[in-house]
C-alpha cells in the first residue's frame, strides 16, 4: 500500500485557514487532522473540517458532468462526457452572444473556496475576452472594507493576534467561539491575564456568555451608539488631541456633528441605556489598550458600512493606534496583497489585451434575483462556480424565479447538486481541496498556506483552473495565460517577497514585512491621498459616502420599512458548529446532529402571539412566508426573532425556500453590500 502525507491548508471562507495533514493510501484520501506545527490552528481543526474525509468520499458528490433531464430545479440529470458537456456549453453560450451579445452572460461566483489561484484563477480573463457581463460587490467583506477605506483609506487595520498584549477586548457583532473559534484562546489567554472581554451584539451568544460584559443594542443601531461614544470622547476630554492633531482631518466638524449625539439621544434609538454607552465611552477613552475587533455581522445592514466607517474612527481620536494592543482589528486579508500576492493579475492582464472589457455592465453580487428577473436586457446564460445563491444570496425566492426562465441557460460548477446547481442545465463535476493546489492568504491571521493536493480528483472532477482551463480551449482563446498550469499561476500571483520553497516545505509561510508588533498607524501615515485619517469624507464622497457619518433607523431603509406592517426585525446569524455557511448542511452526518431550522423568539413576543415551544408559526413579510417551529428564546430582545441560516431548502417544512427567502436585498449605505438584517417580519400563529 502507497501511503502519502502532505501538507495542505483549509480552503473554506473561514477566518482561520487552518493548516492540516492529508493522508492518502493508495490514492484514496483516508485522513485529515490539524498541522500541529501551524502557528494558527496549531493542530486543531473545527467539527467541520474534522469529517472532512467524509465529504471527499461521499456518496452523492457530483463526479462526472450532468446534463438536465427534467423541470429546472427538479435535480434530474444524466451523465455526460465532458466533451459533451464542454460542446453544449460552448453552443449555448455562443448562441446567446450571437443573439443578444456577451453581456448577456453572467459569471457569478461567491468564495466556497477562498484560494488564491482557485477562487476566480484565469476567470476574469476568460470570461472578459468573451465580453460577458461582470458583477462588484459581496455579501462579505467588502462592506467593512469600504467603510474603513473612508477614514483609513484602505482596510489595514490592527493584527487580531495582539489581543495578546490588550486590556479590553471589544468584540463588535462577531461570534468568534463559533466563526473564529482558532481566535478564541488568544481572547481567553487576555482574560486570564485580567484584560476585559466585552460583547456587542444584539443576540446573546455563545461567546457572549464567556464575555465580562455583553450589551444587546438593537440590531442596525450601531451608528447611534457608535456617534454616542464618540460624543462623550469628546465632551469628556478623552480625546488624543495630539494624535488627532497630527494624523486626523475633519476633527472640528465631526465634534460640531457629534454634539448633540448624547448617550440620552442614543438610548431609544439603539435600546442601551445612557449610563451603560457613557460606561463603555469612558472604558474606551481611558484605557488605551483596548482593541476593537469585529468580522462580518455587523456589516450586513444598511448602514453596515458606517458602523465600519466609525469603528475606525476610535482609535484615532483616543490615540490607540499608537498602543500594542489598542487599535481596530477586521480582516487582514489585504496584508498579504501589499507584497505577498497579487489577486487582480488576471485582471491586469484583461485590461491590457482588452481595454474595452473595462465597460461591461456589472452586477452587485447580493443582486442575483433583480438581476435574473427584472432587466430590460436579461441575463440568458448564467455562469455560478463557488456559490450556492439559492441558499446564501437574499431575496433567493426570485432568484429561483430566475433560475426557472426557460430562456435562461445556468451553468454550475458543484462538489453537490445543491439547492443552487438542481436548477442547472449544465454541472461540471468540482474537485475537493485536498484534490487540487492552492495557496490560501488568510483574513484572520497572517500567514500564507500552502495546500498540496494528497490525491487526484475523483472520478472525472476538476480544480476550478482546470475548468477553465479546459473552457478556453474549448471556446478556442488562445490568450497564454489561459492555459497556465497551476504552478505557472501560483506563480504569477505570488509575489517575489514570498518564499515559495519554504511555504511548500513547511505548508505556511509568514506574510512579509509585518512584525509581530507592527502599529500601522503608530506615526499616521493613512493610505488617504492626504495621508490623513478622514474624520469626515474628503476623498471618498464620491462613493456615495454622505460627508459626515449620518444614523438612519434600520427601519427606514429600503426593504426594510415598518410601515409595511411587519414589526419583528429578523436576524440570521451563523449557528451550527457543523456547518460552514451552506456548506455540510446537506450531509447528515453534520445536519442529524444539529438542530432543524427553526423561529426563536423572545418570551414576550412568543405570548403576545399566543405561541408557545414547539408551535408551528408562519413567518412572513411581503417577499416570503415559512412555517417552523417554535422555540423560546432568552437570548433575544422584545421585537427581535432569529432564525439561524444555512441549512439546506429541504430542511425546511415544505422542501422549498429557505430563510434568504425573506431577507432584505437592498445594497448598502456603500460598499455593494446587503441588509440581510435589516428585515422586518410578522408571526402569527399557525391556526
Ligand atoms: N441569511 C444569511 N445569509 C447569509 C449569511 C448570513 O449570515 N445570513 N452570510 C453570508 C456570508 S458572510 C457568506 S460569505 C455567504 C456564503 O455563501 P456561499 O458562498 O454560498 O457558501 P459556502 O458554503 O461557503 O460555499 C458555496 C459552495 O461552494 C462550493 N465549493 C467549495 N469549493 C469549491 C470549489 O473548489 N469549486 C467549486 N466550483 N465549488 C466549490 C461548495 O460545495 C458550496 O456549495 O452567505 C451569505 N448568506
Ligand atoms: N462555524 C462557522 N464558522 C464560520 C462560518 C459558518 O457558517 N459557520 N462562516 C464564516 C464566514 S463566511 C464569515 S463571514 C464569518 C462571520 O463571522 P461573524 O461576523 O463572527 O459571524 P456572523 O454570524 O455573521 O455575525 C456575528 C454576530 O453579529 C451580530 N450582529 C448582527 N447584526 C448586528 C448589529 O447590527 N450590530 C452588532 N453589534 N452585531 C450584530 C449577530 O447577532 C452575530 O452574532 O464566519 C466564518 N466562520
Ligand atoms: S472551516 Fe475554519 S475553523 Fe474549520 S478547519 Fe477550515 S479554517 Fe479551520
Ligand atoms: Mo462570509
Amino acid at each position: 500500500m502507497a501511503t502519502i502525507e502532505v501538507l495542505g491548508t483549509c480552503h473554506h471562507d473561514c477566518p482561520d485557514s487552518c493548516g492540516w495533514v492529508a493522508t492518502a493510501v493508495d490514492g484514496k484520501l483516508t485522513q485529515l487532522r490539524g498541522n500541529p506545527d501551524h502557528p494558527f490552528s496549531q493542530g486543531e481543526l473545527c467539527p467541520k473540517v474534522s469529517k472532512f474525509v467524509g465529504r471527499v468520499n461521499h456518496n452523492d458528490r457530483v463526479l462526472h458532468p450532468l446534463i438536465r433531464t427534467g423541470a429546472k430545479g427538479s435535480g434530474e440529470f444524466r451523465e455526460a462526457s465532458w466533451d459533451e458537456a464542454l460542446d453544449i456549453v460552448v453552443t449555448e453560450f455562443n448562441r446567446i452572444r450571437n443573439e443578444h451579445g456577451g453581456e448577456a452572460i453572467l459569471p457569478w461566483w461567491s468564495a466556497g473556496t477562498q484560494g488564491l489561484i482557485q477562487n476566480q484563477g484565469a476567470a476574469p480573463l476568460l470570461f472578459g475576452l468573451l465580453g460577458t457581463s461582470t458583477q462588484h460587490g459581496s455579501v462579505c467583506g467588502v462592506v467593512a472594507g469600504s467603510g474603513m477605506a473612508t477614514v483609513y483609506g484602505d482596510g489595514l487595520g490592527t493584527d487580531p493576534l495582539q489581543a495578546e498584549h490588550s486590556n479590553h477586548i471589544i468584540l463588535w457583532g462577531t461570534n468568534t467561539r463559533l466563526t473564529n473559534r482558532h481566535y478564541w484562546p488568544t481572547v481567553v489567554a487576555a482574560q486570564q491575564r485580567g484584560a476585559k472581554v466585552t460583547v456587542i451584539d444584539p443576540i446573546r451568544t455563545i461567546t457572549a456568555d464567556k464575555a465580562d460584559v455583553h450589551l444587546q443594542p438593537l440590531p442596525g443601531t450601531d451608528v447611534a451608539l457608535l456617534l454616542a461614544i464618540i460624543h462623550v470622547l469628546i465632551a469628556d476630554g478623552l480625546v488624543d488631541d495630539d494624535y488627532v492633531a497630527a494624523h486626523a482631518l475633519g476633527f472640528d466638524e465631526l465634534a460640531n456633528h457629534v454634539s448633540d449625539k448624547t448617550p440620552a439621544w442614543a438610548e431609544p434609538l439603539c435600546g442601551l441605556e445612557a449610563s451603560v454607552i457613557t460606561e463603555l465611552a469612558r472604558s474606551i477613552g481611558t484605557e488605551p489598550a483596548t482593541m476593537l475587533r469585529a468580522l462580518i455581522g455587523a456589516e450586513h445592514h444598511y448602514s453596515g458600512s458606517t458602523v465600519f466607517r466609525l469603528l475606525s474612527m476610535i482609535p484615532v481620536l483616543t490615540g490607540s493606534h499608537n498602543v500594542l494592543g489598542g487599535g481596530f482589528a477586521r480582516s487582514v486579508g489585504s496584508w498579504s496583497e501589499r507584497n505577498d500576492v497579487d489577486v487582480s493579475a488576471m485582471g491586469s492582464i484583461l485590461a491590457e489585451v482588452a481595454p474595452a472589457s473595462a465597460s461591461r455592465r456589472s452586477f452587485r453580487q447580493p443582486d442575483l434575483g433583480v438581476t435574473l428577473t427584472e432587466l430590460n436586457d436579461p441575463i440568458h446564460g448564467l455562469f455560478i462556480w463557488n456559490g450556492n445563491p439559492v441558499l446564501s444570496i437574499p431575496n433567493s425566492a426570485a432568484i429561483r424565479s430566475g433560475l426557472e426562465r426557460d430562456d435562461l441557460f445556468t451553468v454550475v460548477s458543484e462538489q453537490f447538486i445543491t439547492d443552487t446547481a438542481a436548477y442547472a442545465d449544465v454541472i461540471f463535476p468540482a474537485a475537493m481541496e485536498t484534490e487540487m493546489i492552492d495557496v490560501m492568504p488568510s483574513w484572520g491571521h497572517l500567514w500564507l498556506g500552502w495546500n498540496e493536493p494528497a490525491t487526484e480528483p475523483l472520478g472525472e472532477a476538476v480544480s476550478n483552473t482546470e475548468l477553465f482551463r479546459r473552457l478556453a480551449t474549448a471556446f478556442e482563446l488562445e490568450q497564454r495565460e489561459l492555459h497556465f498550469s497551476d504552478l505557472e499561476l501560483v506563480e504569477l500571483m505570488v509575489g517575489d517577497h514570498v518564499d515559495l520553497e519554504q511555504m511548500r516545505h513547511d505548508g505556511f509561510v509568514r506574510v512579509s514585512d509585518f512584525p509581530v508588533d507592527y502599529l500601522p498607524y503608530a506615526n499616521g501615515g493613512f493610505h488617504t491621498p492626504s495621508g490623513k485619517a478622514e474624520l469626515v469624507a474628503e476623498s471618498f464622497a464620491n462613493l456615495g459616502v454622505s460627508y459626515l457619518p449620518e444614523w438612519i433607523a434600520p427601519d427606514a431603509v429600503e426593504g426594510s420599512k415598518r410601515s409595511d406592517g411587519f414589526g419583528l426585525f429578523l436576524q440570521t446569524p451563523k449557528k451550527a458548529t457543523r456547518f460552514l455557511n451552506t456548506s455540510y448542511s446537506g450531509l447528515a452526518a453534520h445536519a442529524d446532529r444539529e438542530t432543524s431550522p427553526h423561529l426563536e423568539l423572545d418570551p414576550t413576543d412568543a405570548a403576545d402571539r399566543g405561541l408557545v415551544a414547539g408551535d408551528l408559526a408562519k413567518i412572513f413579510n411581503d417577499r416570503g412566508a415559512l412555517v417552523l417551529p417554535v422555540a423560546i428564546s432568552d437570548r433575544l430582545r422584545p421585537g427581535v426573532v432569529s432564525v439561524p441560516w444555512g441549512y439546506v431548502d429541504s430542511a425546511y417544512g415544505d422542501g422549498v425556500g429557505s430563510i434568504n427567502d425573506l431577507t432584505n436585498a437592498s445594497n448598502s449605505e456603500f460598499g455593494n453590500g446587503s441588509c440581510y438584517g435589516d428585515t422586518l417580519v410578522e408571526v402569527v400563529a399557525l391556526s
